[in-house]
């Protein structure tokens, strides 16, 4: 079925966040995705994340779910010539994931200037997989074996998907918190000095105790973590990993103006506070369209605020 009108509406509304996030978008890039899912956009969950300071400042992601049943997105985008086919071994994560596990959805990120940049794949809600399952796809990096237990100590033992930058040659394990309560500064710490990472700031532990979401990422040329990511879901456009100028201010005008599809509610919106060796910095994305699972996390993570 064909829909070039959406294609059009969330073209739109990609050119909007762009200039909100102060970046290029190029529309030969981002409209074959586009046009390939136009029979999605309608419905499908999208977000449109920025990054704010540092190497990672600027530049802008759209990010979409893609259902099971179609065809999986590093396949898409192969077959549409939109990244180049490789032996590196990020290029079989995709395919080693599906054909041993069940898939409960797939997901593209779009780098609005740059074009197709990640694949995700997530298992389905009911039958989340251990860590340890995952080291044995052959395409991992080996530093997944390497700190599979270092991991699990810090309760990251259960996965609820992956994810595949083809650009950086980086994979992000999504762990499930599985409880709202709230995440214990000092655990954060132990974890973060254990794993090799930057300590965080004051900020940034009382922000990281409403995580719903933590997300290590690695890298094939690293035996360390390459970073760590603690996401937090909420409506709420005052909440901040940092009181830091000019990231601050850049996240509250974002979480204010994002374009969003779904009127008469709040915009749901996911911060990220990120930590590598050398750095922390900050991660914003806004949902353009969401389900009624975000709603509901949402939800449950706003009733800890108070
Ligand atoms: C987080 O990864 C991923 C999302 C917010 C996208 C959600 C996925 C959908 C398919 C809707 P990240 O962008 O924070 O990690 P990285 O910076 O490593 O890319
Ligand atoms: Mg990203």
């Amino acid at each position: 079925m064909s829909n070039a009108p959406e294609v059009d509406r969330v073209y739109a509304a990609v050119e909007k966040a762009a200039a909100l996030a102060g970046t290029a978008c190029a529309a030969d890039k981002v409209r074959p995705v586009l046009s390939g899912h136009q029979d999605l956009l309608d419905e499908s969950v999208l977000v449109f994340s920025m990054t704010a300071g540092g190497r990672h400042g600027g530049g802008l992601d759209l990010s979409m779910v893609v259902p099971a049943d179609h065809v999986d997105p590093y396949s898409f985008a192969l077959s549409n010539g939109l990244i180049e086919p490789t032996d590196h071994p990020a290029g079989s994560v995709v395919s080693d994931f599906k054909e041993r596990f069940p898939v409960g959805m797939y997901g593209i990120d779009i780098d609005v200037a740059g074009g197709f940049k990640k694949a995700y794949a997530a298992f389905p809600s009911d039958d989340l997989r251990e860590l340890k399952h995952l080291v044995d796809l052959p395409s991992m990096p080996r530093s997944l074996a390497e700190n599979a237990e270092l991991l699990a100590r810090y309760g990251l033992d259960t996965v609820t998907g992956v994810s595949v930058d083809y650009k950086r040659h980086e994979v992000n394990l999504y762990c499930d918190r599985a409880t709202t309560e709230p995440l214990d500064p000092d655990h954060v710490r132990s974890m973060l000095r254990e794993m090799g990472l930057r300590e965080a700031s004051e900020q940034g532990l009382e922000f990281a105790k409403k995580t719903f979401a933590i997300y290590p990422t690695l890298n094939w040329d690293s035996s360390k973590i390459v970073r760590i990511c603690f996401a937090v879901i909420t409506n709420d456009p005052a909440t901040a990993p940092t009181t830091s100028e000019p990231e601050a201010g850049q996240m509250r005008e974002y979480a204010t103006t994002a374009p969003y599809a779904y009127v008469g509610e709040r915009r749901a919106l996911v911060y990220g506070l990120a930590l590598s060796p050398e750095k922390e910095y900050y991660k914003l994305g806004a949902y353009y369209q969401i389900s009624d699972y975000q709603r509901k996390l949402v939800k449950a993570f706003d009733a800890l605020q108070d």
